[in-house]
């Protein structure tokens, strides 16, 4: 059995991002009961046409699917744990954040406490939920997502991940990392170029088309990593790849090195354990093996 759009949902927390996910929820015509713990931000949603609940108790007992969208791991277990007799026998989708050790623990908790578990990470801004462009990943109980995928399709794209609920918090943390040490290199680059009386802004339709257009090298790397041989003719070795100009050109410019000196560490330490030869994914056997 699917969710139709006349199932009842509660979705806790009203935060940005809850409030994004309620208001889809609303707009799509579920009857959808709303609980936050500072009470008036329920406002909003209200005017939508959701209940507000006065506690978290009464969200919980207003529908067989609950939404949890918390800060983090310890507001989750803060808001659930004691309701966990109220949950018993119904479906629990936490989009919260959280580590996957956390999300495991959540769902054993669930499990233990006779709850449907589904643990999602969205890969989103609340102005981008409903709209192209969203995504929202999910592991857990893939009845669950089976069963409610048309409410999940609301947010955005929904992907499956398989049964270990760490999973989708994995690859959200995952594309995390991705998105973060890009974010770091393009500050760096506009830090490089500011000295020069180049605005951040004026670096940034610069930054933008290139670094898109650098994305199309994944699936190069991806190739060689996957096949494990960094030796594949066609590859930038990783001796070329030495970033010594950048970093005197950006220690030249007066600003901090440590962006790309990371960079630079997980080079070296390939090209001195003797693969200077090698392909640049090769660095990957950097990030893999800790440096001591
Ligand atoms: N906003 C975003 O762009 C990101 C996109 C990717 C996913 N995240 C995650 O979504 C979770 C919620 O994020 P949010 O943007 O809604 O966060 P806030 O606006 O700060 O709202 C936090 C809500 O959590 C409530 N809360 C916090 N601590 C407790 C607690 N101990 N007990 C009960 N509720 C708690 C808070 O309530 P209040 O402060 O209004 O009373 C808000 O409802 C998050 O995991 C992101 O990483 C969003």
């Amino acid at each position: 059995m699917t969710t139709h759009s006349s199932d009842q949902v509660s979705v806790l927390g009203l935060g940005a991002m809850g409030s994004a996910l309620a208001g889809a929820l609303v707009k799509a015509g579920h009857p959808t009961t709303v609980w936050n713990r500072t009470p008036g931000k329920a406002d909003a949603i209200v005017a939508l046409g959701a209940e507000s609940a006065a506690t978290a108790e009464d969200a919980v007992r207003a529908s067989r699917l609950v939404i949890a969208c918390l800060l983090d791991h310890a507001s989750v277990l803060e808001v659930l744990g004691p309701l966990s007799a109220e949950l018993a026998g119904r479906t629990l989708v936490n989009v919260t954040t959280t580590a996957p050790a956390q999300s495991r623990e959540l769902a054993a908790w669930a499990a233990d406490a006779g709850v449907a578990y589904l643990d999602g990470g969205i890969m989103a801004v609340p102005d981008m939920i409903g709209r192209p462009g969203s995504s929202v990943l999910y592991s857990g109980s893939a009845e669950v997502f089976d069963r409610h995928k048309p409410l999940l399709d609301l947010w955005g794209d929904s992907a499956y991940f398989g049964e270990d609920a760490g999973l989708a918090s994995l690859f959200d943390l995952a594309l995390l990392a991705g998105m973060y040490v890009m974010f770091a290199g393009f500050l760096h680059g506009a830090a490089m170029v500011a000295p020069e009386g180049v605005t951040a802004s004026a670096f940034a339709e610069r930054a933008a088309p290139w670094l898109a257009a650098m994305t199309g090298g994944f699936q190069g790397f991806a190739a060689v990593v996957d096949g494990g041989d960094y030796t594949v003719e066609g590859q930038q070795s990783l001796g070329f790849s030495s970033l010594d100009d950048l970093i005197a050109a950006t220690s030249g410019q007066g600003i901090s090195t440590e962006v790309v000196d990371m960079v630079q560490r997980l080079i070296r330490r390939q090209i001195d354990a003797g693969h200077g030869e090698e392909g640049f994914a090769r660095i990957i056997e950097s990030i893999r093996q800790p440096a001591h």
